[in-house]
């Protein structure tokens, strides 16, 4: 650990309704870091703002001593692996830690796209998502601001739809993914208490966090999960505190011979993800702003998105790097998922 680090808790701001902050939270209890969230409306004067100012925002101590607005989970899991001793969420073996990683990408960006689908096209969902993150945003409200902050939060999150592709021509595709990787999950669940394993790696607090939402929060998922992936909603409710479990080195599944459940996980990945990453990342080449792709046989439309060309290149980077072995590994794991295409010579 560095001395910076331990001197004090970790300070983030964050809030219930964000997946992404769920998903650190759940990671610190996991990795038994202490921390302090602050709710992110309420803020701490004097802070620093991040730059795009994202939920959750971390307040790192710079070489300086200053405090450092950070954001982003899927690096910041990194540097906290370097950071903090223990309990880590990255399997010591590189290929199934190349695994892991592309579980966390899929959770983070497509299965946020389920998210917030569902939670700001159905009016049951926007019903009740306006109103409980208008009250936790800003605790004490009377009638009128309450109503007034919950407008204006609906009234800012509906547009944002398309930022995630979800639009008349995608939903029917995201609605039966959604399905699809419950059912996955749900079958995977009865063998095995973790994606990876009998202990998480970062891509379950990917899936988890989104999850936390999808399945314990808003109507319409929730009532499909309900329905059809009782085991998964057991599982999320697990998965927000995990200080308790000792987990130890062969506790993570071999990559050369992963479970049934991991192999159809990642054809989902390949099914869903792989050709919006694709699609997205050659309109990024192109300077196109619209990116047109096709995802399980149905067109999809969406905007061109910067950060995912971002998450992909992560990707292919960690790919080059990987040594000869453990490529081969990781080849035999995606061959037939459709995963494979993202790393396919161009
Ligand atoms: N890639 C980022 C995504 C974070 C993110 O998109 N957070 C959402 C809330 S869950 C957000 O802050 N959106 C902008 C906003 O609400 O103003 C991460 O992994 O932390």
């Amino acid at each position: 650990m560095t001395s910076s680090t331990t001197s004090a808790p970790l300070l983030l701001s964050g809030n219930p309704g964000s997946p992404y902050t769920r998903k650190m939270v759940a990671l610190l209890r996991y990795r038994r870091i202490s921390y302090r969230l602050v709710n992110s409306s309420t803020g701490i004067p004097g802070l620093p703002q991040a730059k795009p100012p994202l939920l959750p925002t971390f307040y790192l101590p710079a070489a300086d001593g200053s405090l450092q607005a950070v954001t982003d989970s899927t690096p910041l899991i990194r540097r906290f692996e370097s950071e903090f001793a223990g309990r880590s969420v990255i399997p010591l073996d590189p290929a199934l830690a190349f695994i892991d990683a592309l579980l966390e990408d899929f959770g983070d960006e497509w299965l946020t796209k389920a998210m917030f689908h569902y939670r700001w096209s159905y009016a049951a969902d926007i019903a009740k998502a306006r109103h409980v993150l208008s009250a936790q945003g800003m605790p004490m409200q009377d009638d009128v601001q309450f109503e007034k902050i919950a407008t204006y939060i609906a009234d800012r999150q509906i547009p944002r739809l398309r930022y995630v592709g979800s639009n008349p021509v995608t939903a029917p595709v995201i609605e039966a993914g959604y399905l699809r990787v419950l059912k996955v999950l749900e079958d995977h669940f009865k063998r095995h208490p973790f994606v990876l394993g009998k202990r998480p790696g970062s891509g379950d607090f990917g899936l988890y966090g989104q999850l936390t939402q999808l399945a314990h929060f808003d109507p319409t998922p929730m009532a499909l999960t309900v329905q059809h992936a009782p085991r998964v909603l057991g599982w999320v409710g697990l998965m927000e505190d995990l200080s308790g479990i000792e987990p130890n080195d062969a506790d993570w599944l071999d990559a050369s011979a992963l479970p049934e459940g991991v192999h159809t996980l990642l054809c989902e990945v390949g099914r869903l993800y792989v050709p919006v990453m694709l699609a997205n990342a050659r309109a990024l080449t192109a300077g196109e702003t619209e990116v047109h792709a096709v995802v399980d046989g149905q067109p999809w439309v969406q905007q061109a998105f910067p950060y995912q060309g971002k998450c992909l290149s992560w990707l292919r980077r960690d790919y080059q790097a990987l040594d000869a072995n453990a490529r081969a590994t990781v080849d035999r794991a995606l061959a037939g998922t459709g995963c494979e295409a993202l790393f396919a010579a161009p």
